[in-house]
């Protein structure tokens, strides 16, 4: 009899805390990263890596979801693509190189760029409403280190975005902006391997190419990333 009534209490202990976890799932605290949203990527301020699909509706649609998320409280972060004007990853910086070849850096294929988003330039400006913004993380400084991630460089520096997530208490990310296959992609997949739940919303976000446009929305699937087409609070918060 003894043993019945430990067993029940161990029962009772266990569903509290099981019923406790349920709870908890869907109502980490949300955090947004509005990526590289920046006049050199776009056709709206004829960018000089204008990508598809950037005109001045475009921005509009980002500046108006951020503005609803912010309205709905939750803090916003953007990353700016910031690089100095000798950085490695411009074809200018490279001898009989062209726009969009690719060659070996630091052991890995670095796709040549034009000159962008290069530091107090008007390219460099994000394009969004800045009062939206609770920080803005710069990021490619390095002239020897690309950076497509929000997180860290090439080289492997953290550019302190997880360091301000986690203090913020963030443990779901709903990440969008420009460009899909690069720089999204790249915050979206280190924001898993830092361990936080990661949304990306398709239709906020727009790819340099097509198909590696696919190729990254079907990596950031692998990895357990949720995509979405547009800005579906159910579909976030039930994540
Ligand atoms: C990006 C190419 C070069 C991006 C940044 O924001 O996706 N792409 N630098
Ligand atoms: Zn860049």
């Amino acid at each position: 009899m003894r043993y019945l009534g430990l067993l029940m209490v161990g029962f009772a202990i266990c569903n509290l805390l099981c019923g406790g976890f349920v709870m908890a799932e869907g109502h980490e605290k949300i955090g947004i990263i509005v990526v590289d949203v920046q006049g050199d990527f776009t056709r709206f301020k004829d960018g000089s890596l204008a990508v598809e699909g950037t005109d001045e509706a475009y921005v509009r649609s980002v500046e108006s979801a951020t503005k609803r998320l912010k309205d709905m409280g939750y803090p916003i972060y953007a990353t700016q693509d910031w690089h100095p004007k000798e950085h490695l990853s411009f074809y200018t910086n490279h001898k009989g190189k062209k726009p969009f070849d690719v060659i070996k850096l630091n052991n890995k294929d670095q796709v040549l760029w034009p000159p962008h988003c290069v530091q107090d330039t008007p390219g460099a400006e994000i394009l969004i409403d800045k009062g939206l913004i609770k920080t803005i993380v710069k990021k490619g400084m390095d002239p020897n280190f690309d950076s497509y991630s929000g997180f860290q460089d090439d080289g492997g520096k953290k550019t302190g975005l997880d360091q301000m997530l986690k203090a913020d208490g963030i443990r779901k990310l709903v990440i969008y902006g420009i460009a899909t296959d690069y720089c999204v992609k790249a915050t979206a997949v280190d924001g898993v391997n830092a361990g936080y739940k990661v949304i990306v919303v398709k239709g906020l976000c727009r790819g340099v190419a097509t198909d590696t446009s696919n190729k990254a929305l079907e990596e950031m699937k692998e990895k357990g990333i949720l995509i979405i087409e547009d800005l579906d609070m159910e579909k976030i918060k039930a994540f």
